[in-house]
């Protein structure tokens, strides 16, 4: 992992290689990600403050940033498109990536570091966790919104950014590589886990196993939908805009559905200790459901109906077990705040993963109310 020294200087320097103007101010550190690594930096620059996010990609876990970028720039770009031909002004509705001085959407630091630079949407916010369920369903209206417009783009034009991201069969593949090396020499104190985990694994790999044989289509997803890579509005709470198009790639629907699902209709946060406060929220389902598949209800196939409940089951599933495995390997992939973070997170999805299986019926019956 390249280690920088993160100055004001560094900061600035970085901002100006985007051809960013004006007195620079200060920056923040932004923490909600596990993966790169975010800072909000701030420019006073004709009579008033302006904020660009300036990040650097983690390039262990994406190892062709290039190719990264290449999809960022095609899709915000068709999707500003899409928008303006509705005859809707598209600056807060997309993202905007600012140019380096050669022209391209990213700058190599001095030590290798890989940067992008967009400007932050005016009076925008994020939520981490929210009971409110008319901003849950507007997240759902944005991620449902984000396939529509995307739906008649070329998905072959897409980089693969991380190969078989959400491949349920190689996830479980590599946690059992990862059980069997024991390399950081975990495994005899998550016996327990690791026995659960495999007990869910038939029904884990179903999804993925009926893309494999066409009863599931590929289609352009965005592959990490959780509620804090949506912007809203400030003052209505609409939805503006959908972030961290980092793993746009050719994917299920129903994955979409999940891994959002399994974020913001969990009554616990990601990494919540204490498990009985863990489950699935049907309010919170319910709100996400009818904003999501109230979008997309004209595109979706039979198949991808039925299985949108079992998708959610699937994304804790196979998140839960790629934070285990992480845990097992010694926290190599996901930024930790302390030793047992890994195993925190993967007890927390592997109790709601159970819970969602228990509902699965329940679910099914929510999303046939908005989708039939
Ligand atoms: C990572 O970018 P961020 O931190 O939202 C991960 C997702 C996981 C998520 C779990 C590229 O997402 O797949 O679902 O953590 N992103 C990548 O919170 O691995
Ligand atoms: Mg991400």
């Amino acid at each position: 992992m390249i280690k920088e020294n993160i100055t004001n200087d560094f900061i600035e320097d970085i901002c100006r290689e985007f051809g960013l103007e004006g007195d620079f101010k200060y920056f923040e550190t932004l923490t909600n990600g596990h993966i790169n690594t975010s800072f909000k930096v701030y420019f006073y620059r004709d009579g008033e403050m302006k904020d660009y996010c300036l990040q650097r990609i983690n390039s262990y876990v994406f190892k062709n940033p290039e190719q990264v970028m290449e999809n960022i720039s095609v899709i915000t770009e068709y999707i500003r498109n899409k928008i303006k031909a509705t005859g809707v002004t598209a600056k807060r509705l997309v993202l905007h990536f600012q140019t380096a001085s050669d022209g391209k959407f990213y700058y190599v630091g001095p030590n290798g570091g890989f940067w992008r630079c967009s400007r932050f949407i005016d009076d925008s916010e994020t939520y981490n966790e929210t009971d409110n369920l008319g901003i849950i369903e507007e997240a759902g209206k944005a991620f449902g919104d984000f396939q529509l417009r995307l739906a008649d783009f070329p998905v072959k034009k897409l980089n693969i950014t991380i190969p078989h991201f959400h491949n349920t069969i190689m996830r479980y593949e590599a946690f059992d590589e990862a059980v069997k090396n024991d390399s950081a020499r975990r495994a005899h104190g998550v016996l327990r886990e690791i026995e659960e985990f495999s007990a869910l694994r038939e029904t884990a790999t179903e999804m993925y196993k009926m893309q494999r044989c066409g009863e599931l289509p590929l289609k352009v997803t965005h592959n990490d939908t959780k509620c804090n890579n949506v912007l809203f509005d400030k003052k209505t709470g609409e939805y503006l805009c959908v972030i961290d198009l980092d793993t746009v790639m050719p994917g299920l629907v129903g994955f979409d559905f999940g891994d959002a699902i399994r974020f913001i209709a969990n009554s616990a946060k990601e990494d919540e200790r204490d498990l009985e406060k863990v489950g699935l929220d049907f309010g919170k389902f319910d709100a996400f459901a009818k904003g999501f598949i109230g979008k997309l209800k004209g595109v979706l196939t039979r198949n991808e109906k039925d299985t949108l409940a079992l998708g959610a089951f699937t994304m804790t599933a196979e998140c839960g077990l790629r934070f285990l495995t992480d845990y097992l390997n010694g926290d190599v992939y996901f930024k930790t705040a302390y030793p047992e973070h890994n195993l925190d997170r993967a007890r927390c999805q592997l109790t709601l993963a159970k819970d969602m299986l228990s509902k699965l019926d329940e679910m099914k019956a929510i999303v046939s109310k908005y989708a039939d």
